[in-house]
């Protein structure tokens, strides 16, 4: 049986070599890569947030924490990907100027690619610019955008009115996500859509798509 406590563990204590071992150990016997990541993965990620928030923790240790779960959810990415049918439709995904977050987009974007999305990652730290660009490089239909920062949240408004700036807000929907985004904060800035999940995300892209 897995033991997927020692994951969450590991991924607290920001052990990469145990966090990947039993994230290999739990897909040879096939627990659900869902189950993994919302069962222990994300709370892991939660409680060393937690420990930030009380001085217990430091940047040094937020980094190797999360550079455990990213080796873990390599292991995890084919998986999500795989369970993708027909592709529904085009997305850029990038987190947002002034913020390096990825964690949460990375797994945003692998949902995006396992519900049949073709999916463009531009990584952390982009610009309006960047965005609008790839955004007609690849003829993409969705622009997501992820923000983990209260600091970072205005880059999100910024970079909606770039589109608008550059006359070409009507030809992509544009959703937001990431931790301190809400619904109303999505409504406010002119976004289409707002999710506060990875699974999340993949329904209301396959519903922006829909409506047209
Ligand atoms: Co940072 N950090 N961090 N950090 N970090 C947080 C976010 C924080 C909440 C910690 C805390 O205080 N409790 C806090 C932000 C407070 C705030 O502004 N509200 C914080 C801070 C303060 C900072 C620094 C400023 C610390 C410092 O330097 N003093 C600094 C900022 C650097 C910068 O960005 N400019 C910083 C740095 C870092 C590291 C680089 C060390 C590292 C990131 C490593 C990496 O991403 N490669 C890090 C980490 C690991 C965290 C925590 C611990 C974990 C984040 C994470 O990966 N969560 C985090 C605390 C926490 O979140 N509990 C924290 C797991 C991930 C799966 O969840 O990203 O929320 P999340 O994604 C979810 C949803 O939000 C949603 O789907 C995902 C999956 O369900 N989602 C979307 C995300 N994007 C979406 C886009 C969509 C839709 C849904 O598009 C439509």
């Amino acid at each position: 049986m897995a033991e997927l406590q020692r994951l969450f563990e590991a991924i607290v204590n920001g052990d990469a070599k145990a966090a990947l071992a039993l994230t290999q150990q739990a897909v040879a016997e096939n627990v659900p890569a869902g189950e993994i990541i919302s069962g222990y993965m994300i709370p892991a990620m939660d409680e060393v947030g937690q420990k930030f928030e009380c001085e217990d923790y430091f940047v040094p240790e937020l980094l190797l924490s999360g550079r455990a779960m990213k080796g873990a959810l390599e292991v995890l990415r084919p998986l999500l990907a795989a369970a993708g049918a027909e592709p529904t439709g085009r997305v850029v995904i990038g987190t947002v100027k002034g913020d390096l977050h990825d964690i949460g987009k990375n797994l945003v974007a692998s949902m995006l690619e396992g519900g049949g999305f073709e999916v463009h990652d531009l990584g952390a730290d982009v610009s309006p610019e960047r965005f609008i660009e790839a955004a007609a490089t690849h003829k993409a239909d969705i622009v997501a955008l992820s923000a983990l920062l209260t600091v970072t949240m205005p880059a999100m408004r910024t970079t909606v009115d770039a589109f608008k700036t550059a006359g070409v807000r009507d030809s992509v929907k544009i959703i937001v996500g990431g931790a301190p985004v809400t619904s109303s904060f999505a409504k406010e800035i002119g976004a289409d859509g707002f999710s506060d999940s990875a699974s999340a995300a993949v329904n209301l892209a396959r519903g922006l798509l829909k409506a047209g």
